[in-house]
């Protein structure tokens, strides 16, 4: 049979067009795919509520892949179990409220599991800005992070959504560009970011969840970015409080919308 390079060129273009065109208006817009934002973005989905997410890199994932100092193995408590299980990811008992899950198998199932459910994810796309209106955050701005990385002068392009949650990690970036360009203060005790604190496995992992909410109208910290926001400890590598923070915003978002 014959292939054709411009047929496969012209089939990548349209149908990359016809995502990105249809993602221009969303319910939600999720910055970061780590586990946090993955898992938020599969029970969002899940409800039919259309859902996009931005990944910087070319890869999903965020710091999931690595466990702890690459010993691809990821810890979960067992609060956190039904996620896995609804998930289909498999574990193992190590001690009495000590699981662990292969990282590898944990990234790629619930990826597969969250766009199966019918989430959109750009990958290699930045997210540098928001847009917002006065009284709310209601959508994003985005580049190509190649242009990002090699600081070509390029202006970005814009999505529209009812609500943002930032699942970037500990860089906290979608915060960070609220602080310093929205007016307006965020919904922490010193009204702005606290800034992350140093390892207290426990407390941060309950902290995780606490802080998991709407941090300023239309955008929602949930994952590594909601301890960082609100001043709480690092957890280094358990992943249940992860893993619930995606399902918390998922239901507060869910909530929101379907009332
Ligand atoms: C597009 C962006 C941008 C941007 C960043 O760090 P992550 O894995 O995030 P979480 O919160 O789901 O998981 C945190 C966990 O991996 C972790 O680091 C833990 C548990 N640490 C404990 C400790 O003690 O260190 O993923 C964030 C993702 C990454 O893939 C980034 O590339 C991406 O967000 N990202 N994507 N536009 N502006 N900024």
């Amino acid at each position: 049979m014959e292939l054709n390079e411009i047929t496969i060129t012209s089939a990548i273009i349209d149908r990359y067009y016809q995502r990105l065109k249809n993602s221009l208006v969303s319910d939600v817009a999720i910055v970061g795919g780590g586990p946090s934002g993955l898992v938020a973005g599969y029970y969002l989905s899940k409800h039919n509520i259309k859902t996009i997410m931005f990944e910087r890199k070319l890869s999903i994932g965020g710091g999931m892949w690595g466990g702890g100092m690459q010993f691809n193995e990821i810890v979960v408590q067992k609060e956190a179990l039904p996620v896995l299980e609804e998930l289909d990811v498999r574990y193992t008992q190590y001690a009495e409220n000590y699981y662990t899950a292969d990282a590898i198998e944990a990234v790629c199932t619930i990826a597969s599991k969250a766009v199966k459910a019918g989430l959109t994810i750009f990958n290699c796309m930045s997210v540098e800005d928001v847009m917002m209106r006065e009284d709310k955050v209601c959508g994003l701005v985005i580049n190509w992070s190649a242009v990002d990385i090699a600081k070509l002068h390029v202006d970005p392009l814009t999505v529209q959504s009812t609500y943002v949650i930032d699942t970037t990690g500990h860089d906290t970036e979608v915060v960070r560009v609220v602080v310093k360009k929205v007016p307006g203060k965020l919904n922490t005790p010193g009204g702005t970011i606290e800034g992350e604190k140093s390892m207290w496995a426990e407390k941060a992992e309950k902290l995780t969840l606490d802080n998991t909410r709407e941090i300023f109208p239309g955008l929602f910290v949930a994952g590594m970015a909601a301890n960082a926001v609100f001043g709480g400890p690092r957890m280094g590598p358990i992943f249940g409080g992860m893993l619930l923070s995606g399902k918390k915003v998922a239901e507060e978002i869910i909530k929101k919308i379907k009332g």
